[in-house]
Parts: C-alpha cells; sequence; structure tokens
C-alpha cells in the first residue's frame, strides 16, 4: 500500500459525472471517422478516414483552449503551454490509427481522455508549471504497413523521416508516397524528434479480463511485453487438383497449414505466458480447384522474457524450415518488428498508486500482454501506463466496449497525475 494522503486534485460526483458524459459523447464522435459496415472502425495511417480525424482533433483542441500543432510525420499534438519555458514538457496521449474492423476504444481513448484531462486541469488551476500536451499519435498498430510504432518512432529516434523504410502497403502504395500525399514528411512541420521529454503516459484500455474478472477499476502497468512480428512465404508448385496424385504434391497450403498448426502447438507447450498468433494469411492462386503455388502468413510471438522469445523463434524457424525440406517447399522469413519487453518507470507507478490509494481506486499492478507507444517512450523517457478494464476483456473488435464510469476514473487518475507532474515544483 502506497502512503495514504488526500487526493491533491479533489474529483466530485459532478466531476465524475461530466467527465463520464464528456468521454462517452468524445469516443463515439470519433469513431465516427473510419466507422465501417461491421459497426467498427477503420482508420488506416494517413488514409481518408484518418486525415479527417486528425483535422477534427486539432479543430476540437484549439475549441478546448490547447494549441494544436503537427509533427512532420502526421502526430497531432494540443499543447497546454507552462510558465516556465525552459522546463522539459509532459506528454500523454496514445495512437489514432486502429486495426481493420477495429473498436472505439483503442488508442482513441488515450488521446480524448488527455484533452478532457488537460482542460479540466487549465479551468481549475490556470496554465501549469511546465508545459503538457497530449498527443494523438499518427500509428502504432502496422494495420497498413508492415511496420508499427510509426509516431512515438519518430519523436524517440527509432525512426528517421529522412530515410522512410520501404514498405508498401497491399495496394503497393508505399509508406513515403502515403505520407507525403498526406501533406506530411515534406518539411512543412516542425521535426518529429523530441529530445527534452520529462515523460510520458498513456491512458488505455486493459484489452484483457484481468480488471473486470477481479472488479477492479484501475491497472498500473508495471510492463510491457516484448513482440516479434514476421511475414513467412511459403513456396510449393500450383497444380491441378484433380489429375495431381497426393503423393509427390508441393503443396504449399497444406505446408503452411503444418506450419502454423505447429505454432499452435508450440505455443502451449510452452507453458508459461509466451502468446503465438497467425492473423493473416494469402494464398496464390487462391482458387478451388489449383493446389496452391505460395502461401503468406504472419506470425506475432510476445512474452515478457527476451531469452524466451529468442528460444521460441528460433524454434520455430527451424520447424518450419523441418516442415518445408520434408515437403519439398521454400520457406522464407521477414521479421518486421522487434519491440523488446520493457517496464515502466518505478517512480512514476508509485505516484500512480498513490493517487489510486488518495482515491481509493479499487487498482492492481499488471503486465500489459498488448504492446503500445508507452514502450517506445520509455526508451527515452520516464513514462508511466494506466489500464481501465474492457468489457468480456474483448479488444480490436466492433464489441470493444468499457464503462463511461471506468473512463471516468482513468481521467480523474490522469488528471491528478499531470498535476503532480506538470503542476508542481520537485516533481521530476
Ligand atoms: O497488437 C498490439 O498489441 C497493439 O494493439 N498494437
Ligand atoms: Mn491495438
Ligand atoms: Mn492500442
Amino acid at each position: 500500500m502506497s502512503e495514504k494522503r488526500l487526493p491533491a486534485v479533489p474529483i466530485s460526483d459532478s466531476d465524475r459525472s461530466r467527465f463520464a458524459a464528456d468521454i462517452a459523447d468524445a469516443v463515439e464522435w470519433l469513431a465516427g471517422f473510419g466507422a465501417d459496415e461491421s459497426g467498427g472502425v477503420t482508420r488506416l495511417l494517413y488514409g481518408k478516414a484518418w486525415c479527417a480525424a486528425q483535422k477534427a482533433l486539432a479543430d476540437r483542441m484549439a475549441a478546448g483552449g490547447l494549441s494544436p500543432y503537427y509533427d512532420d510525420c502526421g502526430n497531432l499534438f494540443g499543447r497546454l503551454q507552462g510558465r516556465d519555458p525552459d522546463a522539459a514538457p509532459l506528454l500523454t496521449g496514445s495512437h489514432v490509427d486502429t486495426v481493420v474492423c477495429g473498436g472505439k476504444l483503442d488508442g482513441a481513448y488515450g488521446i480524448l481522455a488527455g484533452m478532457i484531462a488537460l482542460e479540466f486541469l487549465r479551468d481549475k488551476f490556470g496554465p501549469p508549471l511546465r508545459t503538457i500536451e497530449v498527443v494523438s499519435l499518427c500509428e502504432e498498430e502496422g494495420s497498413r504497413f508492415p511496420l508499427t510504432y510509426w509516431g512515438s518512432g519518430n519523436i524517440c529516434g527509432k525512426y528517421d523521416i529522412a530515410a522512410v523504410p520501404p514498405v508498401c502497403d497491399k495496394d503497393g502504395v508505399s509508406l513515403k508516397e502515403a505520407m507525403e500525399a498526406a501533406g506530411f514528411g515534406k518539411g512543412a512541420y516542425r521535426p518529429p524528434r523530441r529530445e527534452k521529454l520529462a515523460g510520458f503516459i498513456e491512458l488505455h484500455i486493459e484489452q484483457g479480463s484481468v480488471l473486470e474478472r477481479e472488479k477492479l477499476s484501475l491497472g498500473i502497468v508495471e510492463g510491457i511485453v516484448g513482440q516479434r512480428r514476421f511475414t513467412v512465404r511459403v513456396g510449393g508448385v500450383a497444380n491441378h487438383a484433380g489429375t495431381t496424385p497426393m503423393a509427390g504434391r508441393q503443396d504449399a497450403m497444406a505446408g503452411a497449414a503444418e506450419m502454423i498448426s505447429w505454432l499452435e502447438k508450440g505455443a502451449l507447450l510452452g507453458g508459461g505466458g509466451l502468446v503465438a498468433t497467425t492473423g493473416k494469411l494469402e494464398v496464390l492462386p487462391n482458387v478451388a480447384n489449383v493446389i496452391a503455388g505460395e502461401v503468406t502468413f504472419t506470425v506475432d510471438v510476445r512474452d515478457k522474457d527476451e531469452e524466451e522469445l529468442d528460444r521460441f523463434c528460433g524454434l520455430f524457424r527451424r520447424a518450419f524450415a523441418e516442415i518445408a525440406a520434408r515437403r519439398k517447399l521454400t520457406v522464407g522469413f521477414d521479421e518486421w518488428m522487434n519491440a523488446a519487453p520493457i517496464r515502466m518507470d518505478a517512480d512514476m507507478n508509485r505516484t500512480m498508486a498513490s493517487i489510486c490509494d488518495a482515491h481509493a481506486y479499487a487498482y492492481r499492478t499488471m503486465y500489459s500482454g498488448a504492446g503500445h507507444d508507452a514502450q517506445v517512450f520509455q526508451a527515452v523517457c520516464p513514462t508511466t501506463m494506466l489500464f481501465v478494464p474492457s468489457r468480456a476483456g474483448v479488444s480490436h473488435s466492433p464489441a470493444e466496449y468499457s464503462e463511461p464510469e471506468h473512463l471516468a476514473d482513468g481521467i480523474a487518475a490522469l488528471a491528478e497525475w499531470l498535476f503532480l507532474y506538470g503542476y508542481k515544483e520537485g516533481f521530476r
């Protein structure tokens, strides 16, 4: 239990109900940008819905008194100017892009909650000591291009828009072309790289069912799992489904199926927390009466432990190579994501625990099985992350939902955290 104290930012019942009403409205409003027929949201980096959402968020930030500005890779910031221009700024926020047919809260909640919290603090306490900015990060999911954390990665130096990775989307549009078509990457805005940051906090839905199962309101994230993503290409010989005997086929689909089944069994056998997923599969020529000549599929592997990730990825690559050799197939691996497991800042988490205790929120510390921009920021500045419960643990789905009261508690805890680090002397 952290030291008991009174809340530094008391939240009245009417504050909480206003947060709940405002966040519920704002989430529905933002979900309108990229709403798809499945009832979910599809907002892909630099696409039409993405551009409209960023523009609408900039207008909403301006209307709320947060000065909006972009950096040159398309991250959007809403600034609450601090009194001390030399103090390093604090950032809060999350990603504006979504998965395909995603939910309304993943990413969006952290942006909108940051806007609500900053306007609340400004109205109650005036300008902060140090500048605080809410950021709508341009891309985190890797849904359009085979690359993730494009927004936070440019801020934190993982990427450099002067050397855009040569990746293309499924229509062959390159990241560079898409970025420039959206008006970015041409020097019209400030360079994305931020050297001086006092800290970053990301408010996010849990996307799992721990908090709901344990009937808790908040989850302080002690660490985020490491993540590896691959594209695996299996090559065989396309042939007639009717005239080709079973013996001697070089069937890329049957080979890929054996590999994907191995992946699931291998992860289950491991017994620990490691998870492995194939979420995407493409077949050529993809017709019923032709033996598949080529199959491309993804592998997503996650674990808290870097060595376990190394071990399992070595194991599955050897197993796939053995399957391919036995079936006279070829197999190729393209690793396009490698995020190390990371622990959040212990001091900042202790502060968050004292906030939860002061407000008597039921909370726990926990690990995140989902990747987040916070793991990119933690490599360059003190970073913390706070979860609110997800109904039935569902996410990356139109059924994604959190109770407005839980969303409101997240905003209240965020507001106090930003107050302590942004308004008070003495906090780093
Ligand atoms: O896949 C993830 O963990 C995150 O939602 N991008
Ligand atoms: Mn996500
Ligand atoms: Mn997310």
